[in-house]
Order: structure tokens, then C-alpha cells, then sequence
């Protein structure tokens, strides 16, 4: 059997592409995501693509008892997961703090860190028994800059970095490796996510910009997962050339 990656929120932009380059590079892959149809997609397309085999799990990573049930019902072989990549998250809404809608806090809140940790929860001790594994967790550059109206998901990707330095420190004795990624603007449905389905407005996020898309993130954790043994990636930052910052950007 190949090494298995467990990717979380894999139905969309870097998640997919990851579920794709993965498939390519010697692993089989545990998808996850809400949209069934496009988990069948996905599934159909990497065994066109590759012989990798694919496992399906369709829960919502904010639903403790669903995450700790869907785990629970892999079969023994697919439980002995190689890498986990916590990727499913998302930004709703971009308010100032006295204008913020508290539901779009909680699913950000509950999804970026609270379904990171249920999904960890589960996952890190099937590593620690075998003391061999890696956690590819997805932060941003939101999680080490802030920007104006950002408050809310600077905060939940701030948390996935902090998560990410607690989880290295907890997991070292165990040989468990953590690498926390951070891109800079991706094209992905992200902004479309953001904005509540406003196509217009999600476009315009990448007018006359030239930004990474979710393959170029996908090539970062694929480095990430296959140095030697000896070697961890903690920290890494990834933006397009064209971006300096989290709110400097070359608009041509
Ligand atoms: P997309 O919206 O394209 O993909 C997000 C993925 O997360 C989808 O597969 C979605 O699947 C999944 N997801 C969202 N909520 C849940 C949930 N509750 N349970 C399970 N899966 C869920 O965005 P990106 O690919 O851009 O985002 C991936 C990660 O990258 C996120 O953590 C995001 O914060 C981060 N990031 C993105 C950047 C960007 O500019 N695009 C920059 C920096 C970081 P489904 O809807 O089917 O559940
Ligand atoms: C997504 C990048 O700059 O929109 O995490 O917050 S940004």
C-alpha cells in the first residue's frame, strides 16, 4: 500500500489540487468535504488520473460526533494515515469589528480552529501509537499579519499558527512532524465564500492581479511531506510575486 494523506475540505481549491498532486506522488487519499458530488468527482477523477485509491468521508468538520463517527468507520488498513492535512476553512463576511454578524464568527471560529482540533484529535493518536506521521496544517497570511476588517479570520488563522507551534512541541517525543502552511491570495472559491456567493465582488478580489492558485499551495505541501526523515518544515510563508503583503498587492 501507498502512504496515505487524510485531506481535509479537499472538494475545492487547494484541497483538490493537493488530492490530485498527492494521488500523482505515491499516496493513496482520504477526501473530505460537505459536497458529496463533488467528493465523487474528485474520487473519479484522481483513479482517472493516477492509481491511487481514495476513501471518501463526507462529514462537516464543526460536527464533533460526525468527524469522531466518519474516523471511527474507516477500514484498519486506511487508519494508518501518513500525513493529515487540516485545510477545510473559510472567511465570511469582511466587516469591521462593531458591524461583524456573530454567525459568520462562529462558522469561522467553529470551522478554522475547533474542526481543525476535532479532526486532530482523532487523527494524532493513530501517529503517536506508531510514532510516525505528519500534520500539514493550512494557516495564512492572515495568521501572521492583520489587515483592516480581517479581525475575526486573522484571528482563526493567528490560532492555527499558535495550534500549530503547540501541536510541534506536544508531538516531537512522539516523531510526529507539524508543518504549518501560509499562503498569501489564492483563486480559489474562497473570496466567493467570503462575499456570500457575490460572484461580482468575488472577482474582483483578482482584477489585474496575477495570484497563486491552489496547485502552487498543493506543490508546497507535497515538498513539505517528502523530505527525509530527519528534516521538518515548520513554517512556511507562500505568496504570488505580485503580492508584498496582506495588503500590498501589484495591480496591473
Ligand atoms: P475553497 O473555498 O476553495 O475551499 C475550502 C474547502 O474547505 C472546500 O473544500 C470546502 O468544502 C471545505 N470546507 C469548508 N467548511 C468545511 C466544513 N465545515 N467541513 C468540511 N469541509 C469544509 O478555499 P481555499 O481552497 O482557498 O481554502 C482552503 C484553506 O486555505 C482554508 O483553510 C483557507 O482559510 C486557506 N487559505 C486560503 C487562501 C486563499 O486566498 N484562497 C489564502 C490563505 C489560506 P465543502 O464546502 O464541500 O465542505
Ligand atoms: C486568505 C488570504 O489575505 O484574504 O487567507 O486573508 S487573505
Amino acid at each position: 500500500m501507498n502512504r496515505i494523506a487524510f485531506i481535509t475540505g479537499a472538494t475545492s481549491g487547494i484541497g483538490r489540487a493537493t488530492a490530485l498532486k498527492l494521488a500523482q506522488h505515491d499516496f493513496d487519499i482520504i477526501i473530505n468535504g460537505r459536497r458529496n458530488e463533488l467528493l465523487e468527482q474528485l474520487e473519479k477523477e484522481i483513479k482517472e488520473q493516477s492509481t491511487a485509491k481514495v476513501y471518501t468521508l463526507h462529514f462537516d468538520v464543526r460536527d464533533n460526533e460526525h468527524v469522531v463517527k466518519s474516523i471511527d468507520s474507516l477500514p484498519k488498513e486506511w487508519k494508518n494515515i501518513d500525513v493529515l492535512v487540516n485545510n477545510a476553512g473559510l472567511a465570511v463576511g469582511l466587516n469591521h469589528i462593531h458591524e461583524g454578524e456573530i454567525d459568520d464568527w462562529e462558522r469561522m471560529i467553529d470551522t478554522n480552529i475547533k474542526g481543525l482540533l476535532y479532526v486532530t484529535r482523532k487523527i494524532a493518536p493513530f501517529m503517536v501509537e506508531k510514532k510516525h506521521g505528519h500534520i500539514v496544517n493550512i494557516g495564512s497570511i492572515a495568521g501572521k499579519e492583520v489587515y483592516e476588517n480581517g479581525n475575526v479570520y486573522c484571528g482563526t488563522k493567528h490560532a492555527v499558527d499558535a495550534i500549530s507551534k503547540g501541536m510541534r512541541i506536544d508531538l516531537v517525543k512522539h516523531k510526529i512532524k507539524v508543518t504549518a502552511i501560509h499562503p498569501g491570495m489564492v483563486e480559489t472559491e474562497f473570496s466567493l465564500v467570503r462575499f456570500k456567493g457575490d460572484k461580482e465582488r468575488a472577482e474582483k478580489v483578482y482584477q489585474g492581479f496575477n495570484p497563486l492558485v491552489g496547485e502552487d499551495i498543493a506543490d508546497a505541501i507535497l515538498y513539505s511531506i517528502t523530505r527525509p526523515e530527519h528534516v521538518c518544515i515548520n513554517d512556511m510563508i507562500v505568496m504570488a510575486t505580485a503580492q508584498a503583503s496582506s495588503t500590498i498587492k501589484y495591480v496591473e
